[in-house]
């Protein structure tokens, strides 16, 4: 798969598209990156990527231009029309649902924006508006890396089978389970005992429950779409029960 990032700061992903788990996926062939820098497109000889904004008020506008210069180089190096994503607080939401869709494709462009903006008729030109939360990013760089790194582990052959089930779960809108390591006690915080029992089948059901526990505590809108077993119903009995007392 093919990640294109058009940028206006391209230094910004040196280090972090070379390090662990992507880097191991580029060097096996599985991930390839191409950081393009917008100014290079820029039409005039300061090579000016912002403007004022019509109708006035505070900061620059993202000149639509430099952008597009940037994608029809991008379309003829390629060879084809690939798909087009800008990323922008005012994009619909990114979530793992999103990021499935988009490992399924060969080549994702990833435009940043500046957090003032971009000029609006880009959108004649792409095919998707992203935003990673309810916050503000001084620009898409850092967002791309967020969609990039969740996108990547869900092409085949970027991490083994072990590590996918867990970001399947998030998808099945459950929290995951608290974890634990050695030592077993550390200034007098031990380790649930029922990790060390090496019963299998109450490992499974404590897991579960404290999967569900934290999902209630901290994410309750995650619930709503939460479809429970017979089972997750008494462990939600059962917390509603423990938190009451
Ligand atoms: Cl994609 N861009 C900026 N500038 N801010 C954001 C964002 C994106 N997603 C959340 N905040």
């Amino acid at each position: 798969m093919i990640f294109t990032i058009l940028t206006l700061f391209p230094s910004l992903f040196e280090s972090p598209l070379n390090e662990s788990l992507i880097k191991k996926a580029r060097d096996r062939g599985i991930l390839d990156f191409n950081i393009v820098n917008v100014r290079d497109f820029a039409l005039d000889q300061h090579k000016t990527c912002d403007d004022y904004p019509f109708g006035g008020g505070a900061g620059m506008v993202m000149k639509v231009e430099p952008i597009l210069g940037a994608m029809r180089h991008v379309e003829q190096q390629m060879g084809g029309r690939p798909h087009f994503t800008l990323l922008t607080p005012h994009g619909r939401l990114f979530s793992q649902d999103v990021a499935s869709g988009m490992a399924r494709r060969n080549h994702v462009v990833l435009i940043c924006g500046r957090y003032e903006g971009v000029d609006e008729r880009i959108s004649s030109y792409i095919d998707d508006e992203i935003s990673i939360g309810d916050y503000v990013l001084s620009g898409g760089e850092a967002a791309a890396l967020v969609v990039i790194d969740a996108v990547a582990r869900l092409v085949p052959g970027v991490i083994g089978n072990e590590q996918s089930s867990m970001d399947e779960s998030f998808r099945e809108s459950l929290l995951e389970y608290p974890q634990y390591t050695r030592p077993q006690c550390i200034n007098d915080l031990e380790v649930p005992s029922v990790l060390l029992s090496g019963n299998h089948e109450e490992i499974r059901r404590w897991r579960r429950k404290e999967s569900i526990r934290r999902t209630i505590l901290r994410r309750p809108d995650l619930m709503d779409r939460f479809t429970a077993s017979q089972e997750d119903r008494r462990f939600i009995r059962e917390i509603m029960e423990e938190l009451g007392e």
